[in-house]
């Protein structure tokens, strides 16, 4: 399978809803419009966007005389796109980076943190892993098994260490081996939580403070925010409050396959402008892709 193939096989549950009024008798009136509207706020776009869209939509149809709905979905495609925000550079192409993976539980850091090792070894890269989930139990079993997999080092302590020890370790162990690219897994927290959102704070800061001391000159260090995309709505909430107690630069959103909310990357993309690094359309190692904005948004709608 193709990427773009693969991505709109990860989107379907997205898209049929889109789908059904697309191809529903296909003539424009204002069923479709009210239907257009519907459909963008049940995928979570929410409904500030959805409203501006099918406004916009609605205009340009008038002035272009656009008449059946099959013409209008390439300019729904090309209107999404506006939301997201464009990455200054990859941040995993960058050399040296540092980037640790934050979230609440379960939302798929660690598989994520595998599956970048995995691609950015195979692709040459000196990688190193950080296991900073020091609290859940086999947290750190679990990376290894990824760790192995890439074969990538995995730096750890034992059950119950101070998370923020890791990431210094995890830093010796890249100065010393002038790593490319190291990858900190946290442990999974809830963003209501100002104790574990300080902890976290802590955690970062430390990281920020060694990667400044690396031999070869300071290492940049950035704080990503994982999100499972079928927490849909809650995704806002999540995303604002982890870039207010980290200053995030960017988000990866994962499970796209799973759910018909794929339109909650676009939200919390235009909300806290900022740019979406990969999204994750699987379990398996394969299942992670770069996030393009345009072929994103031609899969959410449709577009062969
Ligand atoms: N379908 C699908 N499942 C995924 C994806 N990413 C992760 N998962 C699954 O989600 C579950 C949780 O993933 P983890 O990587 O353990 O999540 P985590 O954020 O590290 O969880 P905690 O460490 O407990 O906070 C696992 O069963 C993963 O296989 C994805 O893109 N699609
Ligand atoms: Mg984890």
């Amino acid at each position: 399978m193709g990427l773009f193939d693969s991505l709109k096989h990860g989107l379907e549950r997205s898209r049929e809803a889109l789908n059904e009024i697309f191809y529903f008798g296909g003539e424009v009136d204002e069923d479709f419009w009210e239907e257009l509207e519907d459909t963008l706020v049940m995928g979570d776009m929410g409904g500030e966007i959805a409203m501006r869209v099918t406004d916009d939509l609605r205009e340009m149809a008038a002035r272009k005389n656009l008449r059946t709905a099959d013409q209008l979905r390439a300019a729904l495609a090309e209107r999404l796109e506006e939301f997201f925000v464009a990455p200054e550079s990859d941040i995993f192409d960058d050399t040296p980076s540092c980037v640790l993976f934050v979230g609440i539980n379960g939302a798929g850091k660690t598989t994520t943190v595998g599956k970048i090792a995995s691609a950015e070894a195979t692709a040459g890269k000196n990688v190193v892993i950080g296991s900073a989930d020091t609290f859940r139990a086999a947290a750190i079993e679990q990376l290894d098994v990824w760790g192995e997999r890439a074969g990538v080092p995995v730096i750890k302590r034992d059950r119950g260490s101070d998370p923020a020890s890791v990431c210094y370790d995890v830093l010796d162990e890249a100065d010393k081996c002038n790593s490319d690219l190291v990858l900190i897994d946290t442990a999974g927290r809830l963003h209501s939580s100002p104790e574990l959102m300080r902890e976290l704070a802590k955690v970062v800061k430390v990281t920020r403070k060694r990667a400044e001391a690396c031999t070869a000159g300071p290492m940049p260090v950035h704080a990503v925010l994982v999100i499972d995309a079928a927490t849909g709505q809650n995704g806002l909430n999540q995303a604002k409050e982890f870039n207010d107690a980290l200053g995030l630069d960017g988000i990866i959103m994962t499970k796209l396959d799973g759910t018909a909310k794929g339109g909650i990357a676009l939200a919390v993309a235009n909300q806290l402008k900022l740019p979406i690094y990969r999204i994750g359309v699987g379990e398996q190692v394969d299942d992670l892709q770069r996030f393009n904005a345009h072929d994103f948004c031609r899969a959410l709608v449709g577009i062969e």
